[in-house]
C-alpha cells in the first residue's frame, strides 16, 4: 500500500498550502486553514481536488475515468494548541480515523473498486504513521484508516505543510450520472461505543481521550448515521470535527435528463415537418421555366403549389385554345 508521493501531487499540495496561508495573511482565518463550523475544534478534512486551491468535497469527472488521483486528508488545529500523543487504537485491534465509500447500487452503474492510500506526513514530526484498509470497517465500500503514535507528544499544527494521507480512488465503468459518496469518521469511537472515547490521545499514549465528531453532519456508515458522537470536554482535552461536507461526492459528468434527449428529437422532427408544409414538394422543373418562357403568372402560381410539370402542360393547353 505504501508508495512515493509524485512530484505533481507534491506541487499541488504545496500550492494548496500556499493559498491557505495567503488566505490567512489576507484576512481569512488567522490560522490559514479554514476552521469550519467549529472554530475551537481540531479539524479532520478531506480535499478531493489537488489541482484547485482550497478544499473541495464535490467534484465532477468524465465518464470512463478509472482513477481519481491526489485526494488528501488533513489534520490541523486552527488554535495551534492541541496536544497529541497518538491517533487511533494502535495494537492488534487497530481502529483509527476512517475515510471510505458507501456504495449505492440503485443509483450507480459503475462502482468504486479500491482506495489506495499512502501515509505522507504524521501530524507530529517524528511520529510513526501508517494506514490500512480497516480491520473493523466503518463503511460498506473501499476504505482506509489512519494511525500514528510515539511516546513523545507534540502540538497539532495550525498550518501543516503536508497532508497526513494522500490516496487514489479507483473506479470501474464510471458512467454518466453516477455519484460516488465518501465520508470521514472516527472508527475508534465506534469500536468503543459507550466509553466516550475517540481517536485522539492527548494526555498520554493510547488513552483515546479526545475525538468523535463534534459536529454531526449526516455521515452514512455501516453502523448507522453519525455513529461517532464526540467525547465530552472535559474529560476530553479538545473537540474534533470531521469535515466532509456531509459526504464528499465524486460525480460522473452529469446525465442529460431523458426528457431533454427526447425533446431534441421531437424538435428536429417538428423543424422538418414545418419546412415541408411551408415549401411544399420541390419542383424538378424549377429552373426550366425562365428558359422556355413560361408565363410568370403561371410559373409562380403552379410552383407555389409544387406543380411545375402541370404548369408546362397548362401553357401547352393554352396555346391550342
Ligand atoms: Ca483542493
Ligand atoms: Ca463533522
Amino acid at each position: 500500500m505504501s508508495r512515493a508521493v509524485s512530484p505533481v501531487v507534491r506541487t499541488a499540495l504545496l500550492a494548496t498550502l500556499l493559498v491557505a496561508v495567503m488566505a490567512g495573511v489576507c484576512g481569512g482565518s488567522d490560522a490559514g486553514f479554514p476552521a469550519g463550523a467549529c472554530p475551537e475544534c481540531v479539524i479532520v478534512a478531506v480535499d478531493l481536488d489537488p489541482n484547485t486551491p482550497g478544499f473541495q468535497t464535490d467534484i465532477t469527472v468524465e465518464a470512463g475515468t478509472q482513477t481519481v488521483s491526489g485526494v488528501t486528508i488533513w489534520i490541523y488545529d486552527p488554535s495551534g494548541t492541541a496536544h497529541l500523543f497518538s491517533v487511533g487504537y494502535v495494537g492488534g485491534a487497530n481502529r483509527g480515523i476512517a475515510f471510505g465509500h458507501m456504495p449505492d447500487e440503485a443509483q450507480n452503474t459503475g462502482e468504486v473498486v479500491a482506495v489506495t492510500a499512502t501515509a505522507v506526513e504524521p501530524v507530529i514530526p517524528g511520529h510513526t504513521a501508517f494506514v490500512n484498509n480497516g480491520i473493523q470497517k466503518m463503511f460498506a465500500g473501499a476504505e482506509l484508516q489512519y494511525f500514528e503514535y510515539n511516546s513523545t507528544p507534540g502540538i497539532i499544527p495550525a498550518n501543516p505543510m503536508l497532508p497526513v494521507v494522500t490516496l487514489d480512488i479507483e473506479l470501474s465503468e464510471a458512467t454518466r450520472g453516477d455519484i460516488y459518496r465518501f465520508y470521514l469518521g472516527d472508527m475508534t469511537t465506534v469500536m468503543m461505543t459507550g466509553w466516550e472515547k475517540g481517536a485522539f490521545s492527548s494526555q498520554s499514549l493510547g488513552l483515546l481521550d479526545s475525538g468523535g465528531d463534534a459536529i454531526p453532519d449526516g455521515t452514512d456508515t455501516l453502523h448507522g448515521i453519525d455513529p461517532d458522537p464526540s467525547a465530552p470536554v472535559p474529560p476530553a482535552s479538545y473537540l474534533v470535527d470531521y469535515v466532509d461536507g456531509g459526504g464528499a461526492v465524486i460525480r460522473v459528468t452529469p446525465a442529460i435528463p431523458a426528457v431533454t434527449e427526447w425533446g431534441v428529437v421531437v424538435m428536429a422532427l417538428l423543424v422538418v415537418l414545418a419546412g415541408t408544409l411551408v415549401h411544399g414538394r420541390p419542383s424538378p422543373n424549377l429552373r426550366e421555366y425562365p428558359k422556355d418562357g413560361a408565363p410568370q403568372s403561371c410559373s409562380a402560381r403552379f410552383l407555389r403549389a409544387g406543380l411545375g410539370m402541370d404548369c408546362a402542360s397548362h401553357r401547352e393547353r393554352s396555346r391550342h385554345t
